[in-house]
């Protein structure tokens, strides 16, 4: 029996609109971990500031035409990288690959991402329940990808306080969140600390949206 095939051809609905994809990145892994790497050891990600003047707990970088950041000023997506002053690498061939692969089996043939966030997660970062609002076509889905050590994400629903779920993502697993799920809350409990083989003691997760 071919367990990974098994594993990989996993398809679990979560809500309205959102699947998750245990496993899903792990064959583009190989190709994908290196430029993830180059990209980072080129435009590490940053400790951005929340409007609400307090530093955020996870680090953040971004490719693509749109980056997205914060800033006393407030948050939203950047054509520049404002530490540079430069506009974002694109979203190298292999991640824009995965995402409309996942996109496409999650039920979103004619996902366009123009984004990709890289969250960077060291042991104990967390994000709070929020919901993303920052982006224009609500019709399109988000493709999340996680890499390295697993996280329990909190799902809630289109009210604040509606009750959250929380869902053990490993690394290689891949979120597509659309329709109804696209607008509900979410967040990252503290990251546990430990060595994952491949991408030691952090989690990372990119986040594929079409921002504009
Ligand atoms: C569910 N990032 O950057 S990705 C974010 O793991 C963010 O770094 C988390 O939430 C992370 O905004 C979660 C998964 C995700 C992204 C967007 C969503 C889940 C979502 C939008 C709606 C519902
Ligand atoms: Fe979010």
């Amino acid at each position: 029996m071919d367990l990974f095939a098994e594993q990989a051809a996993a398809h679990i609905p979560l809500a309205e609109g959102a699947v998750w994809l245990p496993g899903f990145a792990l064959p583009y892994m190989p190709a994908l971990w290196p430029c993830l790497q180059q990209h980072l050891s080129a435009h590490p990600a940053q400790q951005m500031m929340t409007p609400m003047g307090h530093p955020m707990s996870v680090k953040t970088s971004s490719m693509g035409h749109w980056g997205w950041v914060s800033s006393p000023q407030g948050y939203g997506y950047s054509a520049h990288d404002p530490v540079r002053q430069q506009p974002w690498p694109a979203i190298p061939a292999v991640i824009m690959a995965l995402a409309a692969a996942a996109a496409e089996k999650a039920g979103y043939p004619t996902f366009t991402p123009d984004s990709c966030l890289i969250n960077l997660y060291a042991p104990g970062s967390k994000m709070g329940l929020h919901q993303d609002k920052d982006e224009t076509d609500f019709s399109q889905p988000i493709v999340s990808v996680s890499i390295g050590l697993p996280a329990t994400f909190l799902f809630g629903g289109a009210q604040r306080s509606d009750k959250a779920v929380r869902i053990p993502l490993q690394h290689g697993d891949v979120v597509v969140w659309g329709g109804e799920s696209r607008r509900y809350y979410h967040g990252v409990a503290a990251i546990k600390p430990n060595q994952h083989p491949l991408v030691g003691n952090r989690r990372i997760n990119l986040t594929l949206r079409k921002a504009k």
